[in-house]
């Protein structure tokens, strides 16, 4: 299953749409008349679709083992205790995951479907509002909603402000911009084009601000970016389909009326595109039996299957939209810009779209060169300022914003401070997994060593260290437990992972020697490229995981402030990292390696005794073996220097200045920039008029006085937090979805359907992008989202 292939497969499958009766006949009949052997997806209407799924009847001894298999992971979720009692600074009510799941499985009999019970699930996992971490079941895999999302024959929108001063309307995104002769993206002459007014009936912001809670993350104006088409997220090797037209998690109803200001109105169909051959069902039965139930004893092949190999993807000259750079990586995650208008003569621009190098092996190698390169050039040509840009930032390899910070501020410090979340299972697992490595260091058996390197090294905890970079003395000094007050939960001592070691690993392949270390040791006073006084970051807030560990330390540790860029229209601040805090993700191919390791008596039993009667009696890996995604967040990051030990995630942290996105930023990234710069290195610094009101000066900003190690004001601005949590309209819901768990919770609400993206394994990105680029290969239309997608693969 490679999600990202068939996203794009559906978008390029053509609907010629012939809805008939009522249930699964009917959306066969419309799967045979628009089937094409050739592609993996058809499309077909949305609500001949979504009759037929909910025609399948809840299917409840299965659901239940799907909740047994869930749970036992869902104990490793660092955030469980934190989500139940938030700090002040966190900008959602609280939610009891496990009481949320308590509920669900007492009443599986009360669904109308199984898909009813999924919705329920994914909901749920929205609430977690973190984007490493999501619930989604196997319909909801293979039926994937569409809104319009092609640039030219669809409805997806963007925000902008005409002049950078007025607040940002909502607009069809072909209105404003284009694909021109020379593939480049260019603005479309302005004149009678009318702003969005209302969505279904609905004012636009209600709608969208409504709509937008299908996003994983935990700030609004975050979620409120990721509605819209933009370049950074269409570069990430993991492109995000927007909120509002993609695949969102809940049913978006049959159609989608626009209106505009001018009094015209466009409405259009939705659909839904399908990855299983259903032409021949009749029930939704058929459809569960045919599509997602693989057998009762299926087996666990997301901890089997080995590895796809990495395709071979042809090195990036140039990234769409962007002008020539002066150093690019191979895939084109890092680029290197300067300035051409004498103006900013003396800035140089780093573009980190991502830290996702997984299509290549030797992505950490290539990533350093070309960073280093950079910075000589950089500081070489006479750049006396940096903006580091990393719009659409989801993170990757943490090793690469390690390193990114270590070339930044070299002989600085590169310490972290994380914890898992104690509990039974894990505490039995990781004590084995420290027994294995002991074990296989005395023995030095090469066979099992380099299986161990691959598997289970990094969650031993001889390969910790304490965020002071003094090592563990054995499993118990680094396991604790300890208890936190935040949340009032039970975690490990505080720990990171070696980055002075090339050999212990986060959790994937790629390890190099981060500068400053071994044989890339640094005299002393060696001077670091850039004064901070002179950087400045900039974010469309969906910055997270590595990214968000990269920003902590550039803004807290060096105090280089940022800039937030688009979000919700209105004054106030906005924050850069907007998805997650979380340094470490767990996902679908991660996991059952986990439940796997729970049941192995090779070598050294697990010493599952003190198990029995918990959750983690009967682990099994039957939710994931069912084709369940499952993500979560493993890890907490805390400030290093924070004696109150509040988990980044539950810490509100506004930028110093928020400014819109002006339709010329939408096609040329260069005006990002440069406004960015004209912000950050005035004489007076962040005191421009291009700072929308409010938006600077939060006692949680750099700009502020937010001191190294301080959390600063934990006083969120009233309108930091979500305005629409509802989904009723003179109650009948105009999206289908939360109000199931929010009947448990008090004014809860929650997250996107581009969380897909976040838990695909690296197997699967490469496989993916190796689907990609011969699907690129096959393709010369002029789609804009296509040739944007094709031109980052080369
Ligand atoms: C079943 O769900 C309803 C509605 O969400 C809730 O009020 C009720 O408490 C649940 N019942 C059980 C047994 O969990
Ligand atoms: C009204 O605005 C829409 C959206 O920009 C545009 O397509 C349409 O041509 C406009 N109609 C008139 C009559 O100006
Ligand atoms: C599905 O939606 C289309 C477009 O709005 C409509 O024409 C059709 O009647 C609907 N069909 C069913 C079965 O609801
Ligand atoms: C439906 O069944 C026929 C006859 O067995 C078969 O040829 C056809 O491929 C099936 N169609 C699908 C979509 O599975
Ligand atoms: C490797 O370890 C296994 C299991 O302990 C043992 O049977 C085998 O003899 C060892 N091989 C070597 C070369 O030490
Ligand atoms: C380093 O951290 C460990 C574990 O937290 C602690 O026991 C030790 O005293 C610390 N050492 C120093 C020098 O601070
Ligand atoms: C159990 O552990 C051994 C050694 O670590 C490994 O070779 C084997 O593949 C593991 N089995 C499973 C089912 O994970
Ligand atoms: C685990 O399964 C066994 C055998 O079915 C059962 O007796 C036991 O109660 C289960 N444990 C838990 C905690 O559910
Ligand atoms: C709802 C939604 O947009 N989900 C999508 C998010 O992005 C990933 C990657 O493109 C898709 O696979 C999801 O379906």
């Amino acid at each position: 299953m490679h999600r990202l292939h068939v996203w794009l497969l559906a978008t390029i499958t053509l609907f010629s749409g012939l809805a008939t009766s009522s249930d699964c006949a009917a959306a066969a009949a419309s799967y045979n008349a628009n089937s094409d052997p050739d592609a993996l997806t058809t499309v077909i209407p949305a609500n001949v679709t979504y009759d037929c799924i909910s025609s399948i009847p809840v299917q409840k001894d299965y659901s239940q083992r799907i909740l047994e298999s869930l749970r036992a992971w869902i104990e490793l979720e660092s955030q469980l205790e934190c989500l139940r009692k938030p700090s002040k600074g966190y900008l959602w009510d609280s939610i009891n995951v496990l009481a949320e799941l308590d509920r669900i499985t007492n009443n599986l009999t009360e669904y109308t479907s199984q898909y009813a019970f999924e919705v329920d699930l994914i909901t749920l996992g929205l609430h977690f509002h973190d984007f490493h971490t999501m619930i989604k079941g196997g319909i909801n895999t293979i039926v994937q909603w569409d809104r319009g999302r092609q640039w030219d024959r669809g409805i997806p929108l963007v925000s902008v402000s005409s002049d950078g001063f007025e607040d940002p309307r909502v607009y069809l995104f072909s209105d404003v911009a284009e694909i021109d002769t020379n593939h480049n993206l260019a603005l479309v002459p302005s004149s009678g084009i009318s702003p969005v007014q209302t969505i279904n009936g609905l004012p636009v912001q209600q709608f969208l601000q409504t709509q937008q809670l299908v996003a994983y993350s935990h700030d609004p104006d975050t979620m409120y970016n990721q509605l819209f088409l933009s370049i950074p997220q269409s570069l990430n090797p993991m492109p995000q389909v927007t909120t509002f037209t993609g695949s969102s998690a809940f049913y978006p109803g049959s159609e989608t009326r626009l209106g505009f200001e001018n009094g015209s109105d466009y409405t259009k169909a939705t659909t839904a595109s399908i990855s299983c051959a259903m032409g021949n069902i009749t029930t939704g039965q058929e459809f569960w039996d045919t599509c997602i139930y693989s057998g009762d004893e299926a087996s666990a092949t997301a901890a089997t299957d080995p590895p796809a190999t990495a395709p071979d993807v042809p090195a990036m000259t140039r990234l769409f939209a962007h002008p020539d750079p002066v150093a690019i990586d191979p895939l084109g995650l890092f680029s290197g810009y300067f300035l051409h208008d004498s103006d900013y003569s003396d800035v140089a621009v780093m573009v980190i779209r991502s830290f996702a190098g997984f299509a290549l092996d030797t992505y950490m190698e290539s990533f350093q060169h070309t960073l280093q390169t950079f910075l000589e050039q950089a500081t070489s040509s006479g750049k006396t300022k940096l903006v580091i840009d990393v719009q659409g930032n989801g993170g990757g390899l943490v090793n690469a914003g390690v390193e990114l910070v270590a070339q930044l501020f070299p002989n600085s410090p590169l310490d972290q401070k994380g914890t898992y979340r104690a509990s039974t299972g894990y505490e039995i697992i990781l004590e084995r997994q420290g027994a294995v490595l002991d074990l296989v260091n005395q023995q030095s058996n090469g066979t099992i060593e380099s299986l161990l390197n691959e598997v289970t090294h990094p969650l031993s905890w001889q390969v910790f260290m304490s965020p002071n970079t003094s090592g563990f003395s054995s499993f118990k000094d680094w396991y604790g437990p300890q208890h936190l007050s935040p949340g009032d939960g039970s975690y490990t001592n505080f720990f990171q992972t070696d980055y002075t070691n090339t050999d212990p690993s986060d959790l994937n392949d790629q390890e190099i020697q981060i500068t400053g270390y071994g044989e890339r040791i640094l005299p002393l006073d060696t001077p670091p490229p850039f004064d901070p006084k002179n950087m400045v970051l900039v974010s469309d807030g969906f910055c997270g995981s590595t990214c968000a560990i990269v920003h902590e330390y550039l803004t807290n540790v060096h105090q280089i402030p940022a800039i937030a860029v688009g979000g919700r229209p209105g004054s106030g601040p906005m924050q850069t990292v907007g998805n997650t805090k979380g340094s470490q993700a767990f996902n679908t191919d991660w996991l059952p390696i986990l439940a796997a390791e729970w049941n192995n008596d090779t070598l050294v039993a697990t010493d599952r005794a003190k198990a029995k009667g918990t959750v983690f009696e009967n682990w099994s890996s039957f939710a994931i073996d069912q084709g369940t995604l499952l993500g979560l967040n493993a890890k907490n990051n805390y400030r290093i220097g924070d004696g109150s030990n509040t988990p980044l995630q539950m810490v509100y942290t506004a930028a110093d200045c928020k400014m819109w996105y002006t339709p010329k930023m939408l096609v040329d990234p260069v005006h990002v920039w440069s406004r960015a710069a004209d912000i950050a290195f005035a004489e007076k610094p962040f005191t421009s008029e291009y700072c929308v009101k409010g938006s600077t000066g939060h006692g949680s900003s750099v700009t502020r006085g937010l001191k190294k190690g301080s959390l600063g004001d934990q006083t969120p601005p009233a309108n930091a937090k979500p305005q629409y949590l509802g989904w009723l309209k003179d109650g009948v819901e105009i999206v289908q979805g939360f109000s199931l768990v929010s009947a448990g919770v008090e004014g809860e609400s929650g997250g996107n359907g581009s969380g897909s993206s976040i838990v695909l394994s690296d197997a699967e990105m490469k496989q993916g992008l190796s689907d990609l680029k011969s699907m690129c290969g096959g393709y010369d239309g002029d789609r804009w989202l296509f040739k944007m997608i094709c031109g980052v693969l080369g």
